[in-house]
């Protein structure tokens, strides 16, 4: 990757899913040996360690459809003040989840240093919904939804300005269960989704190959969020919310060698690893594998 310099940022966030334990992400992930995979690859890495999160059982779940917005919006905020500083001194922002609410922080962090900015949304979910359209009321469903725009204007308006991404810029990879309403936006603003069909039916090196052409078109900076239940629960069982048919091992790799040789990105999170879910903390070293070869790691 052209830049040398990581920083990574734990979130221990679970106040946007129902499931205890992904707020445990980030410790199974460094446990996983994600700082050493990055030194050996001959990135200078600094370990900013964990924001603080509050417990959800300190605190009301709110209003039923957007549940613990207050607290969420609280994390958010300072998770975009801290990718904002980190690229500000020329790092590479590296974010660990948590839930995958934390891409609110995320993006609007990181969009602040672009014109315009790609998104790789990699997720077997679209996480497009609103208050109106969640079947949970689970924040970590309407992140993508969020960044575009379209949501309770305190996560919207996040740094006072919006929207943080284009519906052209963004494209969704590894889709296998969507909501009514995500479908809807989906056809109404014409975001590219790659199904699992598609992968299925044109390999995952096509679909790389055009979901690059989508997210560096006239783009100055491109952000990976990858959803560990993207990949196959075989493969990464220790999400919270797994579904059958995911993306393999190797194509899920391959992805990220294809990211890597394109040399895009300029920050990427990890999120959703849920260790109390797992076996043998399997799902943070699959994770940890990833961010290699992301991060250039090749077998020759
Ligand atoms: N994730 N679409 C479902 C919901 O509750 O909105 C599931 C969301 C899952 C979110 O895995 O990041
Ligand atoms: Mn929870
Ligand atoms: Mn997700
Ligand atoms: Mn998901």
């Amino acid at each position: 990757m052209k830049n040398n310099k990581v920083t990574i940022v734990g979130v221990p966030m679970d106040l946007g899913a129902d499931r205890r334990g992904v707020d445990m992400g980030p410790s199974a992930i460094r446990y996983a040996s994600v700082k050493e995979k990055l030194t050996q690859l001959g990135y200078e890495v600094s370990d900013q360690g964990n924001l603080s999160v509050p417990t959800p059982e300190s605190y009301d779940v709110g209003e039923k459809q957007l549940k613990y917005l207050r607290e969420i919006t609280l994390v958010s905020d300072e998770l975009m003040r801290t990718v904002d500083a980190v690229k500000q001194e020329g790092r590479f922002p590296l974010i660990l989840g948590g839930d995958h609410s934390i891409a609110i922080g995320t993006i609007a962090g990181a969009a602040k240093h672009h014109q315009r900015m790609g998104v790789i949304w990699f997720d077997a979910h679209g996480d497009l919904n609103t208050g109106e359209t969640s079947p949970s009321g689970n924040i970590h469903g309407m992140p993508l939804a969020v960044s575009l725009g379209l949501g309770h204007p305190d996560l919207v308006d996040l740094g006072g300005f919006a929207p943080k991404v284009h519906p052209e810029n963004v494209v969704i990879i590894g889709a296998r269960q969507l909501d009514e309403g995500e479908r809807v936006l989906i056809r109404e603003r014409g975001i590219k989704v790659y199904t699992m069909h598609d992968i299925d039916r044109m390999g995952m090196a096509t679909v790389m190959n055009e979901a690059l052409e989508i997210v560096s078109n006239g783009t100055d900076g491109v952000h990976l969020s990858l959803d560990l239940d993207g990949l196959d629960p075989h493969d990464a069982p220790g999400v919270g919310t797994p579904v059958s048919g995911g993306v393999t091992y190797r194509e899920s790799h391959l992805a990220m060698e294809i990211l890597a040789e394109a040399d895009i990105l300029t920050s990427a999170e990890f999120v959703e690893v849920n260790p109390i879910l797992d076996q043998s903390n399997r799902t943070a070293k699959v994770a940890v594998a990833l961010i290699g070869s992301v991060f250039g790691e090749k077998v020759l």
